[in-house]
C-alpha cells in the first residue's frame, strides 16, 4: 500500500509540473546561500504533507492507484464485471470501500465523464419505498444535491413492468446512453459499478 502511495505520490508530482523538484532545489539553493532553511530542517512530517496535498489539489482527476483514480481525496475504481446491486456493494466492501456516494456537482460532473455505460451508485429506497438513503446512511436532503433524469417521463419512477418488485437502487446512466442522469432500476438488474474509498483513512492510517 506504501509503495502504490509512493507511486501516485511521484505521478502526481509529475503531473503538477515536478513542483516537488522545485520545492527541493529551492532548499538546496537556500542551502547554499546560507539562509535561514538549512538541510538539517527537513520536517518529513511537513514533505509528506505536502505530497499528499499536491495529490489532493491534482486538477486531473485521473491519477492512477492500482486501477483507482485519485479525485479531491478519495480514490474510485470503475469495475467492469457487471453485478447486481448488492452483489456490487459487497464487492466494493471487500476491497475496503463501498460503493460511491455523490455529494457534489464536481462529483458528478467527474464521474460523468469517466463512464460509457451505466453504473450502480450507493443509492437506494431499499429500506422505504420513495425515501432514498446513500450507504452512509445520508439523506439526499443531508447532501443537498440530486440528478435524476427529469427530461421526459422524470426519475424515480419504480417502474413494475420489468420486475414487479419495482425499481429501488439507482444507478447513474440508462442504457439509452444518458449518463449525466440518475435513474431507479431493478435492484436485480447487473451493471457495471463504481466504488470509493477516502484515500487518506485507507493509505495511512489504514488498517491494511
Ligand atoms: C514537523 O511538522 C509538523 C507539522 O507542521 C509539526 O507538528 C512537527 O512538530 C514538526 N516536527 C519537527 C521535528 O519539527
Ligand atoms: C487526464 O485527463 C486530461 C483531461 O481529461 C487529459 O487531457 C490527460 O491526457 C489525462 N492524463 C492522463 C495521464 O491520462
Ligand atoms: C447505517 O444504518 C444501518 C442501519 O440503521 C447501520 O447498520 C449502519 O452501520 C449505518 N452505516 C453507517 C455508515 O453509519
Ligand atoms: C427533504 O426536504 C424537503 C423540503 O424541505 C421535505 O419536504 C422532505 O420531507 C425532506 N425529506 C426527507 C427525507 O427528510
Ligand atoms: C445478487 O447476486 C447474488 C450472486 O449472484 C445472488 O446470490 C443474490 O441473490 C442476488 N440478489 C439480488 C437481489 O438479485
Ligand atoms: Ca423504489
Ligand atoms: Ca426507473
Amino acid at each position: 500500500n506504501i509503495i502504490l502511495l509512493i507511486n501516485s505520490a511521484l505521478q502526481c508530482i509529475c503531473l503538477n509540473g515536478c513542483f516537488f523538484l522545485i520545492y527541493f532545489l529551492k532548499l538546496k539553493e537556500s542551502t547554499r546561500n546560507q539562509s535561514l532553511i538549512s538541510f538539517k530542517s527537513i520536517n518529513i512530517t511537513e514533505v509528506l504533507i505536502a505530497l499528499f496535498n499536491s495529490l489532493f489539489t491534482a486538477q486531473t482527476c485521473n491519477l492512477s492507484v492500482d486501477g483507482w483514480i485519485a479525485c479531491h481525496g478519495k480514490l474510485y475504481l470503475f469495475n467492469s464485471d457487471k453485478m447486481n446491486w448488492s452483489s456490487s456493494r459487497a464487492s466494493c466492501v471487500s476491497k475496503g470501500a463501498d460503493l460511491v456516494t455523490i455529494t457534489s456537482q464536481t462529483e458528478q460532473d467527474f464521474l460523468v465523464s469517466k463512464i460509457k455505460q451505466t453504473q450502480w451508485i450507493g443509492l437506494s429506497d431499499l429500506e422505504t419505498e420513495g425515501h432514498w438513503v446513500w450507504v452512509n446512511n445520508q439523506t439526499l436532503n443531508e447532501t443537498g444535491v440530486q440528478f435524476w433524469f427529469s427530461e421526459g417521463p422524470t426519475e424515480p419512477d419504480n417502474w413494475k413492468k420489468q420486475d414487479p418488485s419495482g425499481e429501488d437502487c439507482a444507478s447513474l446512466g440508462d442504457s439509452n446512453g444518458n449518463f449525466q442522469s440518475w435513474f431507479d432500476a431493478s435492484c436485480k438488474k447487473k451493471k457495471k459499478f463504481i466504488c470509493e474509498k477516502k484515500l487518506l483513512s485507507t493509505s495511512i492510517f489504514g488498517n491494511n
